[in-house]
């Protein structure tokens, strides 16, 4: 149990965002979108600061506070702590750079969390924050405070003259997940040996190094090995620009041009997170890069104002929970002690419709279909030959019918572009080495909503990458098996 700490400011400034499907860095393919936001972090955990610098009643940090002016974009920062943690939130409204004369209100509204209305952020009922306005004193501060009770995926925004500030962009992420304690609770324990056990039964499907940060909820059944946080948004770049110039605009005539995950459109959803700053840690990386054989869980937010019908090819999903409540087939499934590790009970999709102010948890097994995709891939059958001797065949009569795929680009500064045929003429015999990477896309099934400024593909649109099962680990696995020894390790 931990006390966790954040200081935000809210401000204004701008996203860039593609308004073509281009790789390219040209600014005729980018378009500004003025946002308001909030930045700033976890300032300390307990007693020990993470970063001085947002300790804002030293007066020695209140110049470089103006600096931040300007500097938000979307999304705000992700915040997480664990259940029974104290979440802290304080809050300072620095004013806006681009429009000084906007001297609204801003608040923290926690999405899910269960507070008192008096700070839950919703200001008719309770306060807003002002602008600090006299920059000699202390910033007029706000802390918002709350013991998340359960886990799960949530959100936070402001919620003075919500239909704007939110489309704007004040929102960001915020993860609840289980503590020790909440799973132990729920009989997700260690045994001696450093092996998960669920009501004294072995997880052996859950590594030994797996810690309370591996399970999206407490249930046996919501360990991944992965996360990732997929916080999707709309935008109505009239309405920004109508912000921005100090023009009208009414609500009601929102027409969104520009679809987002995590702040940003395809094909930028394919590059690091400019946020993400410590490795290992929840963050609003969008590209997804797992090995076979993992469990990977995507946090699925909505804080746009349209339904997004989320599709993800090839790999049902298992729905973990939603709005921050467990699934209840899975909590019946752990109830009755079903001792059952696949996904054979629980509820499965390869599509989700998440309305405004909803999350969903998700969670894809990239279960080893070697033998499965060998049919498809190396062998054929029904008479059809395999796929590459097609593909080869097509590629002479047009070379550019095989399509590039950008692979691994978080390790480039710019992504690698492949194709199947170069994938299969790799010099090895090996057959796996044909069969991986797999590039699965997911997306936005409103399919005009994969567009920049009109443009296909872009938007709401995300790639999975799987590679290869590590044959290390499959050595280590097999070793495992005989001697069901973790001294091993
Ligand atoms: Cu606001």
């Amino acid at each position: 149990m931990s006390v966790r700490h954040y200081v935000l400011f809210s401000t204004d400034g701008f996203i860039n965002s593609p308004s073509s499907s281009s790789l390219s860095d040209n600014s005729t393919d980018r378009k500004n979108l003025y946002v308001f936001g909030f930045v700033g972090g976890l300032f300390r955990v307990d007693s020990t600061i993470i970063n001085s610098n947002l300790n804002w009643q030293n007066p020695h940090n209140w110049s470089d506070y103006q600096n931040l002016k300007g500097t938000a974009s979307i999304p705000s920062p992700l915040i997480w702590g664990e259940v029974d943690d104290d979440i802290l939130i304080t809050l300072i409204n620095l004013g806006m750079k681009y429009r000084p004369d906007l001297r609204n209100y801003h608040t923290i509204h926690i999405h899910g969390a269960h507070v008192s209305t008096q700070i839950d952020g919703f200001p008719e009922t309770s306060f807003g924050v002002p602008v600090w306005e006299k920059l000699k004193e202390c910033p007029p501060a706000i802390t918002y405070y709350y013991k998340p009770m359960g886990s799960g995926t949530c959100m936070y925004h402001c919620q003075v003259e919500a239909s704007e500030h939110i489309q704007m962009g004040m929102y960001g992420a915020l993860i609840v997940y289980p503590s020790m304690k909440s799973l132990n609770e729920a009989g997700i324990k260690k045994n001696k040996s450093g092996r998960w056990c669920f009501n004294g039964t072995e997880q052996s499907h859950i590594p030994f190094t797996a810690t309370n940060r591996n399970f999206a909820y407490e249930n046996v059944s919501t360990y991944f090995d992965k996360e990732y946080t997929m916080l999707l948004s709309d935008i109505d770049s009239t309405w920004h620009e109508s912000v921005f110039n100090n023009s009208s605009f009414n609500a009601i005539n929102y027409k969104s041009d520009y679809w987002l995950i995590n702040g940003r459109s395809f094909p930028d959803t394919l590059y690091p997170h400019p946020l993400t700053s410590k490795a290992g840690e929840a963050n609003y990386e969008s590209y997804v890069h797992v090995k076979t054989g993992e469990k990977f869980l995507l946090r699925m937010i909505n804080m746009g104002y349209q339904v997004v019908p989320w599709y993800v090819h090839g790999w049902p999903f298992l729905v973990a929970g939603k709005d921050a409540v467990l699934n209840s087939i899975l909590k019946l499934k752990s109830h009755l002690n079903i001792k059952n590790t696949a996904n054979e009970i629980g509820e499965m999709g390869c599509t989700v419709s998440i309305a405004s102010g909803q999350t969903y948890d998700l969670i894809i097994s990239s279960d080893d279909k070697r033998e499965e995709y060998k049919n498809y891939i190396t062998k054929g059958f029904s008479g059809v030959p395999y796929l590459y001797s097609q593909l080869k065949s097509l590629s002479q009569e047009d070379s550019s019918a095989i399509f590039n795929i950008p692979t691994e680009p978080l390790k480039c500064q710019k992504p690698t572009l492949t194709n199947y045929l170069q994938i299969y003429s790799q010099g090895s015999n090996d057959v796996n080495d044909k069969l991986f990477p797999q590039f699965y896309p997911m997306h936005n099934h409103d399919g005009y909503k994969v567009t920049n400024n009109g443009i296909y593909p872009g938007g709401q649109l995300a790639f999975i990458q799987v590679d290869a099962p590590d044959k290390l680990e499959e050595v280590i696995k097999n070793k495992r098996k005989k001697r069901d020894d973790y001294e091993f390790f």
